[in-house]
């Protein structure tokens, strides 16, 4: 049985007890992992603390950047071995893991390496009384110890979204990963030692959130903030233990994020969008779609062409190249989707495919499978549309007309993502302008440049990542005012 252990200081570190991690495709268990307890927090935030205060602390962003670009041909370079702990924790089509989980994982490190050169600062000439004047002018300064606690769906993506900006500003890093994924964490804190990292500025702590590893993390006052990547009410208990010390944090949380589809669009790039945003990594990306809404002209045959496109995701297992769908993170998750499954139902929805577990051979009977599923006929009030399900689920509705359509998209308590879909330019820009949500894809879904501002609006975040935005959290500004 493989164990995984704790990443501190740059060793191998035992936990206070085991816990097991199922593979979500069959149910086995596949390793037993070491829960961190108060004793190894407080030994993960020393350990980063002591290294922001040695060598690390030293470095030049240059010097800092080369380390970040070891550690990403490092993870090329163990790329098999990053790929096979993924998708055994996650059960995602190795095609999928393949070619974007493990990429982004090192492209992460090298987009930050380069970002980091153009640190934002700021210079004013000021005026003084004896007419010699001042100048004034900003430096940036690594945050201190930063917690990084992470999700289970994307996990190497997640996490070096997160640890690579932090050590490219000069920060050190405790990792939590989500108790569901804790294996490409953990290699990674093999690929740092192996580049040259100095010890204790990458650490991995492992376990669960409540009453274990994530909130003696967050709660520990050696962290100087806190970035979290999750569900809206697991970023609210965070943001009230930053509270106490009045730490910074970036909160990325869940979403339900719209679709409009408009009559004018290029309809087979609309599908086949919609087809991977609905359904892409089984419904478990934050950005991913679970509100679709179609002109009315549109409605039938975009509902008919879409209910196609998803018949041909066929489940199966990871390395099996004919897959288009794998299984959820978990049972337990597994339980969620399908009782919104059933309340869709009771609700008196239209399935129009899907609706419950898949027939599935006997070897993978205990695996966290579910159906790719479309309804129609639902109220804009039910749970069913206004939660995020965060499965392999959207309900699809019409609309009439432009105003309608923003309407629907808005009315929701979150903000995250939205796409649009039209080859009307005015009517693109028009839209995306007043769609309340932090990013707006026009004619695509999950384009991403790391250099844009990535976070959600309303209940689906707080602060933005990427580019300078990333650059901004993981640093203090200081100013400093020189008397000429
Ligand atoms: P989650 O909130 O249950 O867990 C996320 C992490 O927080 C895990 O590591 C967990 O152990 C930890 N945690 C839980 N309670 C905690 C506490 N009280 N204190 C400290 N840590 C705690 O989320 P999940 O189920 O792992 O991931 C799915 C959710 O993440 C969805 O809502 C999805 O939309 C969201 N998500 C958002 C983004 C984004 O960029 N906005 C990206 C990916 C996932
Ligand atoms: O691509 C990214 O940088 C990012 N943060 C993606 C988030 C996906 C949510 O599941």
């Amino acid at each position: 049985m493989q164990e995984i252990l704790n990443h501190i200081d740059g060793e191998r570190v035992a936990g206070v007890r085991w816990f097991e991690k199922r593979s979500p495709v069959d149910g086995r268990v596949i390793a037993r992992v070491a829960e961190a307890g108060a004793g190894q927090v407080d030994a993960a935030v020393r350990a980063a603390r002591a290294a922001l205060e040695g060598p690390w602390g030293r470095l030049s962003a240059g010097e800092r950047g080369e380390l970040l670009r070891a550690v990403a041909r490092g993870i090329r370079d163990r790329f098999d071995d990053f790929l096979a702990a993924e998708v055994a924790d996650t059960g995602k089509p190795v095609k999928l893991a393949r070619e974007i989980d493990i990429p982004r994982g090192a492209a992460n490190f090298e987009a930050f390496a380069d970002l980091v050169k153009q640190m934002p600062t700021e210079l004013f000439e000021t005026s003084t009384a004896d007419g010699r004047g001042a100048l004034n002018y900003a430096v940036r300064k690594p945050v201190g110890v930063v917690a990084v606690i992470c999700p289970w769906n994307l996990p190497l993506l997640l996490a070096t979204w997160k640890v690579a900006p932090a050590l490219a500003c000069g920060d050190t890093v405790v990792v939590k990963p989500s108790e569901e994924t804790p294996q490409t964490a953990t290699l990674l804190g093999e690929v740092m030692n192996a580049a040259g990292v100095p010890r204790g500025v990458y650490n991995v702590v492992h376990g669960f959130g409540p009453d274990s590893a994530g909130e003696l993390l967050t709660k520990h006052r050696g962290v100087d903030a806190i970035t979290f990547t999750g569900e809206t009410r697991t970023g609210a208990a965070i943001m009230r233990a930053a509270a106490d010390g009045a730490r910074p944090v970036s909160l990325e949380m869940g979403g339900k994020n719209p679709a409009l589809i408009f009559a004018d669009c290029d309809f087979e790039a609309a599908i086949e969008g919609t087809l991977r945003s609905c359904f892409a990594n089984c419904g478990q990306i934050c950005l991913g779609t679970e509100r679709v809404y179609v002109e009315r002209p549109l409605f039938a045959r975009f509902t008919q062409a879409l209910k196609a496109a998803a018949e041909t995701l066929k489940p199966g297992k990871p390395d099996d190249p004919a897959t288009g769908i794998g299984p959820l993170i978990s049972q337990e998750h597994r339980r969620k989707v399908v009782s919104y499954y059933e309340m869709a139902r009771a609700e008196g929805a239209t399935v129009v495919t899907g609706g419950g577990v898949p027939r599935i051979p006997p070897d993978l009977a205990e695996g966290a499978w579910v159906e790719p599923t479309i309804w129609t006929g639902l109220p804009e009030s039910s749970p069913v549309v206004r939660e995020e399900i965060f499965g392999p689920c959207c309900h699809v509705a019409p609309f009439d007309d432009e105003e309608e359509a923003i309407r629907l998209a808005n009315d929701t308590a979150y903000g995250l993502a939205a796409s649009v879909w039209t080859t009307n330019l005015q009517r693109a820009h028009r839209v995306a302008g007043r769609i309340e949500a932090g990013i707006v894809w026009v004619n695509s879904w999950y384009l991403r440049d790391l250099r844009t501002a990535f976070g959600g609006a309303k209940q689906s975040g707080i602060g933005r990542e990427g580019g300078v935005h990333s650059l901004e959290f993981y640093t203090e500004l200081r100013n400093v005012c020189i008397k000429l």
